[in-house]
């Protein structure tokens, strides 16, 4: 079989067709990997789909992966492919298996969940000619009818799966004017300097915002990590840094990452200094795993950079965000990483603004949490989006403040920084740009004391002094912004790398 895999996203990192792809492989399959890098926000020309098309034409099936941001893309690439082939069009993704009956009325067929065995079985079954739409773990439209096949558990065993497919003889890129065979040059060109991989899937919380609970799709629904053994991990990590000699950096992007036991992540990290030697960064750690031991044994290796999820500091949000991290747990945490910057410079903090459920008493909780903690530190300021899937979209259905249409929920900016995209639900504006405030000051090592920031967020009193010393700290946030774009426009002449330019728009929206 002929087998095409479509990815829309802006970056080429896509795992999961990665990992689809080399599967597809090992079963025989003749198999691309196409890369249309774009934003969610940019439409394709008649001119791409006609290119992308008139490859695809060929071709027995077309795979198509989507996160649910990634919709509006996957409709229009689905509707040009469909007007100028006949090729069947599959889509899989967390999109498709959390709202596998919307996806079919643009796809022939959905995968629900993980794909690894199901796509293969799908492809083996239609080369064979036998009944495919029997394929447990897809959904098929046929007319106006849907036929649901039952869910196939996830694999167990992480490592009886190949790695991401890195060989790309037989990846094309779109790149601007035409789809191109890729190319080392190409590969740096899009993939960039940071290689991205995961350890794990699954995950032990059941966070409301998440669809991991939704994901837990074939299983018993009870949370549950699965881990790669070492020997596959660092066997990837090997390969990737020998074909892309260009990477500077490796980014560990699962969820579960410190769920290793301290003896795996010390294992783990004597052996990536040794055969990776790149500098590391690690996403996704949860404070309640997150150990000293861990640190060191990491710290040792070349991890540089640890994300870490805050979310909120009230309890109240806390709750309804099913989270069980205590304030107190993080700052230790963080006092922990200080131990080690001289390595680990500069963790990183998510936050979600723009909860409808928030009053500013719960943002004052986590404004006093984070001038508890030793700078310098970066803050990721999401927008609460409510994607299908999660219990609190269901929430928010039931109290009427999202309708019956998720699409504009779908095109919703998840960053706070980018306004007029989505109707707001919250109107907290002043206390949303003392985060941003935080955020530039503690991203250049000046710390706001806390006794200062009681006072920015008490509005009834001492009001003269607080808006001295607002204006005095946004116009020191102000020079250290000057500051910072004068290093960046210094560093990205020197290199010639001229897209190093473009500021963190974090900065824009501190700065309008
Ligand atoms: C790595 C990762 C990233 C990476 C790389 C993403 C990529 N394109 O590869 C980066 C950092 C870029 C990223 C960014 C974002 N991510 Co992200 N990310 C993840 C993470 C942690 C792992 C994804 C992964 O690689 N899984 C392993 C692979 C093997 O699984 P998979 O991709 O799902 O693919 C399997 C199946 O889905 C299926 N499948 C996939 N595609 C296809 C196609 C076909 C044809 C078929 C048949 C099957 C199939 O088979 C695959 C193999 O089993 C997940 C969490 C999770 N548990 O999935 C979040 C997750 C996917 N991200 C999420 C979000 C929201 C984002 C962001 C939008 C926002 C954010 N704050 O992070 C951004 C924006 C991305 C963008 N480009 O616009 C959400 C998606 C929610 C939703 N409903 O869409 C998730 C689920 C996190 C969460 N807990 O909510 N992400
Ligand atoms: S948000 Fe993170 S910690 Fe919470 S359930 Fe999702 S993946 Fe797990």
């Amino acid at each position: 079989m002929k087998i095409a895999l479509l990815s829309p996203y802006v970056n080429i990192f896509a795992i999961g067709e990665r990992v689809l792809s080399a599967a597809l492989k090992q079963h025989g399959h003749d198999v691309h990997l196409v890369f249309i890098p774009r934003s969610n926000r940019q439409h394709y020309s008649s001119r791409e789909l006609d290119d992308v098309a008139c490859h695809l034409r060929s071709f027995d099936l077309v795979g198509l992966s989507l996160m649910t941001n990634y919709f509006d893309n996957s409709v229009q690439l689905s509707q040009g492919i469909r007007q100028r082939t006949n090729v069947p069009i599959a889509w899989g993704g967390i999109h498709p298996s959390v709202r596998p009956e919307e996806s079919l009325e643009y796809a022939d067929m959905a995968c629900l969940g993980e794909g690894d065995e199901s796509f293969p079985d799908l492809a083996n079954r239609m080369q064979a000619g036998t009944d495919w739409t029997r394929t447990p773990g897809f959904w098929f439209r046929r007319g106006d009818e849907i036929l649901r096949n039952p869910l196939r558990p996830p694999p167990e065993d992480l490592d009886a799966l190949p790695n991401p497919d890195m060989d790309w003889s037989t990846h094309f890129v779109w790149n601007g004017r035409k789809l191109q065979q890729m190319d080392l040059a190409l590969m740096q060109e899009h993939y960039r300097d940071t290689y991205v991989a995961i350890a794990t899937r699954g995950c032990p919380f059941t966070c409301t915002y998440c669809c991991h609970a939704a994901l837990r799709l074939g299983t018993d629904g009870s949370p549950k990590v699965r881990r790669r053994g070492m020997d596959r991990l660092i066997g990837e990590l090997v390969d990737a840094r020998q074909r892309m000699p260009f990477l500077k950096r490796v980014k560990l992007n699962d969820d579960a990452f410190f769920t290793y036991p301290e003896a795996d992540i010390e294992t783990f990290a004597r052996r990536y200094r040794d055969e990776v030697g790149l500098p590391l960064v690690a996403a996704g750690a949860n404070p309640h795993y997150v150990t000293r031991t861990k640190l060191a044994a990491l710290a040792d290796a070349g991890l540089e950079k640890v994300l870490m999820g805050i979310q909120s500091a009230s309890p109240r949000t806390l709750k309804l965000y099913g989270r069980a991290s205590s304030p107190d747990r993080i700052v230790e945490v963080a006092h922990l990483m200080k131990e080690f910057d001289d390595r680990i410079r500069m963790p990183r903090y998510d936050i979600i603004l723009d909860n409808p459920w928030e009053e500013e008493s719960d943002l004052v909780q986590t404004l006093m949490l984070l001038v508890r903690l030793p700078v310098p530190f970066e803050l990721s300021l999401f927008s609460l989006t409510l994607y299908p899937g999660t219990k609190l979209l269901e929430k928010a259905q039931r109290e009427g403040l999202v309708g019956a249409d998720l699409r504009p929920t779908y095109r919703k900016s998840y960053n706070v920084t980018l306004k007029g995209l989505a109707p707001k639900l919250t109107n907290h504006r002043y206390i949303e740009n003392l985060f941003v405030l935080v955020f530039v000051l503690a991203r250049n090592g000046v710390a706001i004391p806390e006794d200062t920031m009681r006072l920015l967020v008490d509005q009834k009193r001492h009001h003269l002094r607080r808006l001295w010393t607002l204006f005095r700290l946004r116009h020191k946030a102000r020079w250290l912004t000057v500051r910072e774009m004068a290093r960046r426009a210094w560093d990205a002449a020197a290199s010639g790398d001229y897209k190093r330019l473009r500021l963190p728009s974090t900065y824009d929206f501190f700065l309008d």
